[in-house]
């Protein structure tokens, strides 16, 4: 009996196996009915994760920057310029805002966005490989997923909030079906005060981007903006999950002190990616992570052909992954990554 279930199992079945063993059953319903949800810390961050990420981040800032963030005081991010995503390798941290000094330049809603982690130290493979973040992305965005970018936000004190939107790339009328999901550590608390993330409950359902007015969040109940954004909140360490509909931006920090996160952006793999992946982790990296970790950083995605040799090449390089995760989880059969 137990044989003919696990041989008629599909991805779906093992998909909500996975969120009953983790015990997440509450997680999905909040993802259905509001679009998000909130893991606390002692589901989300085991073995202190989320702190040795962020000891991680502040020695990355420091590299990358040259200065270490001050988590206490916020200073080395407060009011920053707005970066735009073409600005050259930073060689000092970004500048803050000389106020008054430009009234165009106004401060950044986001703070200092870093790119590129998942290499610079193993915390971010643990990170991605987490079940609990696995099991909630599997089920937005189901088995074939793939990482399209670890990113670090580090947000000190400035005055303006960030515009909501969705992560979904797709132009609106968007699917029901979630094509993207973005799951956020919180490596600091999250709250009003702390610029947390500003969201709209529900409005995943609406299978559109917000426009004009909708998109602004009111720094203060009742100024001009959407009404419907509220904060979200809770301790380091929690892990937030959304579907790619959710409206979503963030409030401004009034509090001192940095607001710290990870986001690992999920996507389904027809989606382009924004990190590029294939072929370009190390194998001892692939070889102490699962076969899942390969499908999950794209190694099993055919990336386009310019010729016959190419495509070839390309697809074996892919077959490779699918057949050994076939073989790791699905009795041997590649198709199970799309069932
Ligand atoms: O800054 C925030 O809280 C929201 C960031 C965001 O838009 C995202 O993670 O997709
Ligand atoms: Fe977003």
């Amino acid at each position: 009996m137990a044989e003919a279930a696990t041989n008629l199992e599909t991805g779906l079945d093992r998909a909500w196996n996975d969120i009953c063993e983790l015990g997440l059953q509450s997680h999905v319903a909040d993802l259905d009915a509001y679009g998000y949800t909130i893991v606390p810390p002692e589901i989300a961050s085991p073995n202190g994760l989320a702190g040795r990420m962020l000891e991680a981040m502040l020695d990355i800032a420091e590299r990358r920057n040259g200065e270490r963030p001050d988590l206490e005081t916020g200073s080395t991010h407060a009011h920053m310029q707005v970066q735009s995503m073409s600005a050259p390798v930073k060689k000092g941290r970004p500048k803050s805002r000389m106020r008054g000094a430009n009234s165009e330049d106004r401060d950044s809603p986001i703070g200092d966005v870093m790119h590129s982690l998942l290499l610079e130290n193993p915390v971010f493979e643990e990170s991605l490989m987490n079940p609990v973040l696995l099991a909630l992305a599997t089920y937005l965005c189901g088995y074939n997923a793939v990482l399209s970018t670890m990113a670090c936000w580090m947000k000190g004190p400035n005055e303006t909030t960030f515009r909501l939107h969705t992560d979904n790339p797709m132009a609106s009328p968007l699917t029901q079906q979630s094509v993207v999901c973005q799951s956020t550590y919180w490596l600091t608390d999250f709250n009003r005060e702390n610029g947390g993330t500003a969201v709209v409950p529900g409005s995943h359902k609406w299978c559109r981007h917000p426009m004009g007015a909708e998109c602004v969040v009111p720094a203060n109940p009742g100024e001009f903006g959407n009404a419907q954004a509220v904060p979200v909140e809770g301790k380091a360490g929690s892990l937030i999950v959304w579907h790619g509909n959710l409206w979503h931006g963030a409030f401004n920090r009034r509090a001192p002190g940095l607001r710290v996160s990870v986001t690992n952006y999920m996507v389904r793999p027809y989606i382009r990616t924004l990190e590029d992946f294939i072929g370009k982790i190390p194998q001892e990296t692939l070889d102490r992570n699962s076969t899942r970790f390969a499908i999950l950083t794209q190694q099993s995605v055919i990336p386009g052909y310019h010729t016959e040799e190419d495509r070839a090449e390309k697809a074996a390089y892919a077959e490779k992954y699918i057949s050994a995760y076939a073989n790791e989880y699905g009795g041997g059969r590649a198709k199970d990554l799309y069932a």
